[in-house]
This record gives C-alpha cells, structure tokens and sequence, in this order.
C-alpha cells in the first residue's frame, strides 16, 4: 500500500507510528499483523506468559515488541504511556486497565479491533448486536447477501478478526457480528444496516447493571444517519426503549403483532411492510429449519437487513433451504429409543435457556443446568421450568444456586459433572422425552469454552447411544 493510499484509507491524525496492542487472542494478533503492515511498531501486551501464546509469525517479525506474562508497571508501563500513540484492545480486556487509562487521560485514542479495521473496509457494512442470537443471525444475513450474488465476510464476535478481512477483502459486503464490549470502543462506526436482536442480564460480573450493558450494546446505532438502517425487535420493551431516540430509520420485527415499517407474522407467512407501500411476501416459514421462536425472529432480523444491501425475497428463501444451524445452538445431536438428545451448550445465560424451552413439550425435558454462575437472577426460569422439565441434572460451580433458586419447580438432583447428568438423564428419560444441555451459565468451571463443553456433551451422547439401543459396544 502506497503512502497516498495509506494516508486516504486511515484518514485524520493516522498514521500511528507506535500502537499499543492489549491482548493476544485471535483480535489482537490479527490487529498486530494489520498495524504491522501499514509500517506501524507494535508494543504488544498480554498477561499470558509468553510459552502459552500462540504468536505464530508475530514472534519474529520486524517492529513487534512483547511484554508478557502481566501488565507492565513502573518505568515500562511510563514508557509505554508516552511512547504508543494509541492502543487497540481485545474484547475480553476490561477498558479499565491501569496502562488503557493512563492512555487515555493523555488523550490517546483507545480502540476496538473492529475499530482498527474500518479504513479498510469499501464495502456495505451490517452489524449485528443483542444478548442472544447474534451469530445465527449473523449467518443468516451472510448467507441471503451471498444468494443475492454478492461477495461477502462474514466476521466480528461470531470468530474472526475483522481486522483479518478487512485486509484481505476490505471492497465486500462485511456482515459484522458485535459484543458490548467491541461496541464499547468503536467512536466511528457507522453500519449501513444494524440490528439490535434483543437485551437480557448477561456480563454482569464486567457491566454494574443491565442498563450499561444494554447502553454498551445502543452504542451500535450512534453514528448512523436517516439513511441508514436501524433494525430492532419490536417485541422486546427494553431494546425499544434503547433505540427510541436513534437517527436511522427504524424498521422492526415482530412475531406476535403486526409492525408499521418492518416485517410481521401472518399465518406462516413473514411479510415485509412499509409505510406507504403495500405489504409483500418475504417467506415462508417452513422454508427455516431451526427449530425456535428464537430462530424466527433471527430469521426475520437477517431478512431486513440482507434487503437493506440489495437481496431480494428469492434469495432469502434460497438461504434459508440451505441453512443447517449452527453448532452448540439447539444442536439435535441424536434420537435414541424416541428419546431426543439436544446440545444447546451456547445458552449460557438464564434468557437464551428460556428461548430454547419455549418450543418443547411440556413435562418432557431432561434439563442439564449449570457451570460457572454470570450474576443472572434465576427466578424468570421458574415458570417455564415448571411447565416444561420432568427432571434437572445440576453441574458445576452454580448447582447449589439453581438447586436453591429453582426448589420445588420440577424434581432435580446435583449431578455435579456432565458425565453423571448425561448418564443419569439418559437413565431417566422416556421415549418422546427430550434431554437438554442448555446451561444458563459460563462453561469455565469445568471446561475451556461452551464449545468445548458441547462437544463433550456430544461425545457422552454418542457413547451411550449403543447402550440405550440394547447393550453398549465399546
Ligand atoms: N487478556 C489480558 N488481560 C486481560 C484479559 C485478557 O491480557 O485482562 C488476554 C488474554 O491472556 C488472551 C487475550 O487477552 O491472550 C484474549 O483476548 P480476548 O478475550 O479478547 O479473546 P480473542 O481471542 O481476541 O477473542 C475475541 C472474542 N472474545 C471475547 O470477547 C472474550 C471472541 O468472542 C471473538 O470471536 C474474537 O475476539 C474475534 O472477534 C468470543 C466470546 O466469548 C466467542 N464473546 C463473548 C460472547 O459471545 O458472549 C462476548
């Protein structure tokens, strides 16, 4: 890249010369390798030891210095302060590091990766935020952009750098899944299309209250214009609240009532509708299969926004007949003996779990909760609960809190681990019975990531499926 170019696509004050990179994850390696490439030094910083990252060509390349194994302090940590001229940091850093600070009471800018990757991108940008849903959604928008012939990236929170990308690709359409805590440092973006999927406690143990997390999340709408597009679920009081004031034009989506400008169910039929216009078929329901009202409503949000970047009802059929689902979400992992096996290890707060139980029957669920408590209050579980679970497993660091919080709602016991929950449902459960992981928690505790987590539950269900069809093999 030449220096014009370089000077047109980083605008303003950039080029910065020497960058704080904060976390060495999967953003800011990728961040690094970006800054890197416009001839910028690197002053990377993790709390990880150097032996446990994964660096990769980082490790020997020209103008990437490491401090690892902790925060710097005293004359590094001064040096580091006067000496970057802005810092990027991974999601999962808290904005409130000693050295972030420091930084930007000395009017440094402090910075996301998706930030970072924004001269670089050409190309419309969708954005996708919300508690629940997100890479669903996110997928889903890519997939109906795709079939509308358009060539297309599909990253931000759901797994890949943006950052990576945006160099590669910078002139496609960019379908952005992003976090509150990406969104909390993002000054400039502005998405052509943006959707707000809904708002539930989650990352209490980072946010005080539901009110900043949410206003993290509003944050995406900051920056768009009225020709820009805001889309929000017109059935969820909190996140309508949260966009009451925003400058794009608001299109909503509703499963139960019908919507002014946006799109509704009518029959098994989503409809777009437009102020002004006559309404038109955007697709038939059968044509999605996930199961979920949760899934509809993802649906419906990926619809609005793929026709903000010019896909047409055609295509968003295409994509759904070909969309499988993603891993860990309401995953049918096996049926055995009538009993069905689903491994939705991605609900790890207390309203994706509710989302998951809506659609199954009643009295019949074999529900496996638990891992590592976020700080959700348990009691809008015990309705749903009721209605729905003949018996609870109970794991990890949270089962004596989902034992106190959900007594007398259905019979349970303290499993303690996934091995003697999923043993012990499969043990329990009848044909036309469901067992369910769908944790309502974090998986930390016992596991490396929800994925991980899921895995093994996929694992554990595989192994007994033999056992429950008449004797185990192996
Ligand atoms: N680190 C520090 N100091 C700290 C905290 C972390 O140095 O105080 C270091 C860690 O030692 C580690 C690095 O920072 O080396 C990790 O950075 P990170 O946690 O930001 O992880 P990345 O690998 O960069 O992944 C991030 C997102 N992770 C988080 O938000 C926690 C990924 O989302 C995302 O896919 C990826 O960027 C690409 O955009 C994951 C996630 O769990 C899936 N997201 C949350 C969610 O969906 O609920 C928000």
């Amino acid at each position: 890249m030449n220096g014009a170019e370089m000077q047109r696509r980083w605008g303003g004050p950039r080029p910065w010369r020497r960058v704080l990179v904060y976390g060495l994850g999967v953003s800011g390696r990728s961040a690094a390798r970006l800054l890197l490439e416009t001839g910028a030094e690197v002053l990377a910083v993790d709390a990880r030891p150097a032996a446990e990252l994964d660096l990769g060509d980082l490790e020997r390349a020209a103008g990437f210095e490491l401090h690892a194994g902790g925060e710097p302090a005293g004359a590094v940590a001064q040096r580091l302060a006067t000496e970057v001229e802005a810092a990027v940091l991974s999601p999962g850093v808290p904005p409130d590091r000693p050295l972030l600070t420091a930084l930007r009471r000395a009017g440094r800018p402090v910075i996301a990766e998706v930030e970072l990757a924004l001269p670089w991108i050409t190309g419309p940008v969708v954005a996708i935020t919300g508690t629940n849903g997100k890479s669903t959604t996110t997928e889903l928008a890519g997939a109906m952009v795709r079939a509308a012939g358009r060539p297309v990236e599909v990253c931000g929170n759901i797994g890949q750098p943006v950052t990576e990308r945006a160099l590669e690709a910078g002139d496609h359409t960019f379908v952005i899944e992003l976090s509150s805590f990406q969104l909390e440092a993002m000054p400039t973006f502005r998405p052509r299309a943006a959707a707000f999927l809904n708002l539930a406690p989650d990352h209490l143990d980072r946010y005080p209250d539901l009110a900043a997390y949410g206003a993290a999340k509003a944050a995406l709408f900051a920056n768009q214009l009225a020709e820009d597009l805001a889309v929000v679920n017109a059935d969820d009081p909190l996140v309508l609240e949260l966009t009451s004031r925003v400058r794009a034009r608001r299109r909503g989506f509703s499963r139960t009532q019908p919507v002014a400008d946006g799109c509704q169910l009518e029959g098994e039929t989503v409809v777009e509708t437009r102020p002004g216009a006559a309404p038109r078929a955007l697709f038939e329901r059968h044509h999605l299969g996930l199961a979920g009202a949760h899934n509809l409503e993802n649906a419906m949000a990926a619809a609005l926004l793929a026709l903000a970047v010019g896909a047409e009802p055609a295509d968003l059929e295409r994509a759904l007949d070909g969309f499988r689902g993603l891993p860990h979400r309401m995953e049918r992992v096996a049926e055995v003996r009538g009993v069905t096996f689903y491994d939705d290890s991605k609900g790890t707060n207390v309203a994706a779990t509710l989302k998951s139980l809506e659609d199954l029957p009643a009295g019949a669920v074999h529900l496996i909760l638990g891992g590592l408590p976020k700080g959700d209050d348990l009691a809008p579980l015990r309705p749903l609960v009721s209605a729905k679970a003949r018996r609870l497993y109970l794991i990890g660091q949270a089962a004596a809190a989902f034992e106190t919080g959900l007594a007398g709602t259905a019979e349970s016991e303290r499993s303690e681990t996934l091995e003697r929950a999923v043993e012990s449902a499969a043990a329990h459960a009848r044909a036309g019975e469901v067992v369910l992981l769908s944790p309502a928690c974090a998986s930390f505790d016992q596991f490396r990531s929800y994925a991980h987590r899921g895995d093994r539950f996929q694992e554990l269900v595989q192994q007994l499926v033999p056992g429950l069809e008449g004797g185990r093999r192996g």
